[in-house]
């Protein structure tokens, strides 16, 4: 779960609204003092994480807009001491830690508000000003609230990876927090890339996670009405398994701390998909070479592959391609399938009319040999001619 909070909640048009309608700076820090949310919000998005199956957080520390979640004694433009009258970070982490989830930090490094926050490309007083002030909020986040599991980088504007003293950032950062993973947006790769709103796999074994909206939008934007559904997510969840990757799915809480609703819908859906289908995807994520096929696709665990049927046929389920015998066919919940297979053309038999789970059906496979499912454009492959 990843979770897009700040003052900018309040406007309600996402998180850039300050530089996409040029808001002043002394007009956008007015906010700080009228934001309010209620107490101990987080606890309501660590349960529904828990609940939609999540294993981790995300959450904004800081944005580009400046603002600090976290109390600092390096600047007074925080949560403690503005309108919330109080530690936004610290009230996470003890939620975080509740549901027993592992806790990531976001950090922008662009800095709206910070008078070197743009300056520091053309002056160096500036630049050395703006580093040692983004250096030590980073080593208050990595000093402050225990163990970390997530260091989550973002937009290294407007200063290069020598410009950021981005290793020396790091390296504090992993003597500060040893099992911590850093993630690739301070301008160095670290421990894993960020493909942001589209699923693309990382080279090699190269640890790699998805971040996704729930809508358009990360920060909230209720005028945002384009949501996505409970099975587009699910749809996700298989190809980040598939790809062996991860899903950063976003949540924009609203002023007082509140989950929309839509947004909650979609993470109590999954979840419930999950609580069935969970094996096939945080334990199946063996590499299979696959094609598009109309009805779904495939996660993968050893010799058992998992058919994600998103699109039900109906009684009968052709699939072509797998280059496989099948040994067995069956429900995830044990019931057997019948099924008939001449050369790369597997049928299966008898199945209900309806799909019996509407996101996606899952039909476990067990065959013999590195399982493969290749079809090419002909009819047959060209090697078979
Ligand atoms: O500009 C940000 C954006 O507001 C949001 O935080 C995303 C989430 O990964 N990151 C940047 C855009 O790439």
């Amino acid at each position: 779960m990843f979770i897009h909070w700040g003052l900018y909640a309040q406007l309600g048009r996402q998180e850039w609204v300050m530089n996409r309608e040029r808001i002043p700076v002394d007009e956008y820090e007015k906010l700080a003092d009228t934001w309010k949310p209620k107490p101990m919000a987080a606890r309501d998005w660590a349960k529904l994480a828990k609940e939609a199956g999540c294993r981790y957080m995300v959450m904004t520390t800081k944005h580009h807009e400046g603002f600090c979640l976290f109390d600092s004694e390096l600047t007074d433009y925080n949560a403690a001491k503005c309108g919330p009258g109080r530690d936004l970070v610290a009230e996470y982490v003890e939620a975080a830690r509740e549901q027993d989830l592992r806790i990531g930090f976001y950090y922008s490094l662009m800095d709206w508000h910070h008078p070197d926050g743009a300056r520091c490309a053309k002056d160096e007083d500036a630049r050395r000003r703006f580093v040692d002030y983004t250096h030590g909020l980073v080593r208050e986040l990595c000093t402050n609230y225990g163990k970390l599991d997530i260091m989550w980088y973002d937009m290294n504007w407007p200063l290069d990876v020598e410009g950021w003293e981005s290793e020396k950032m790091n390296a504090m950062v992993r003597e500060l927090q040893p099992e911590i993973i850093i993630n690739n947006r301070s301008g160095l790769p670290e421990d894993f890339g960020t493909p942001e709103q589209h699923i693309t796999a990382e080279e090699g074994n190269r640890m790699w996670e998805a971040c996704m909206t729930t809508n358009d939008s990360w920060g909230y934007t209720p005028i945002d009405k384009n949501w996505k559904t409970a099975g587009e997510v699910v749809g996700m969840l298989r190809q980040v398994a598939a790809g062996g990757g991860n899903l950063l799915l976003n949540i924009g809480p609203t002023p007082e701390g509140d989950v929309p609703p839509e947004t909650a819908a979609i993470f109590q859906q999954v979840g419930k998909w999950l609580a069935k289908y969970g094996p096939t995807i945080y334990d199946a994520t063996d590499p299979m070479p696959q094609e598009y096929l109309t009805t779904g696709a495939f996660t993968r665990k050893g010799q058992t592959i998992y058919f994600h049927c998103n699109r039900w046929p109906g009684k009968e389920l052709a699939i072509g391609g797998l280059r496989n015998e099948v040994l067995a066919a069956r429900f995830f919940d044990g019931k057997q399938i019948e099924f008939t297979q001449q050369a790369d053309r597997l049928v299966l038999h008898s199945l209900p009319a309806e799909a019996p789970d509407p996101l996606a059906t899952v039909i476990e496979l067990e065959v013999s040999g590195e399982p493969r499912q290749e079809l090419g454009a002909g009819c047959v492959l060209l090697d078979e001619i």
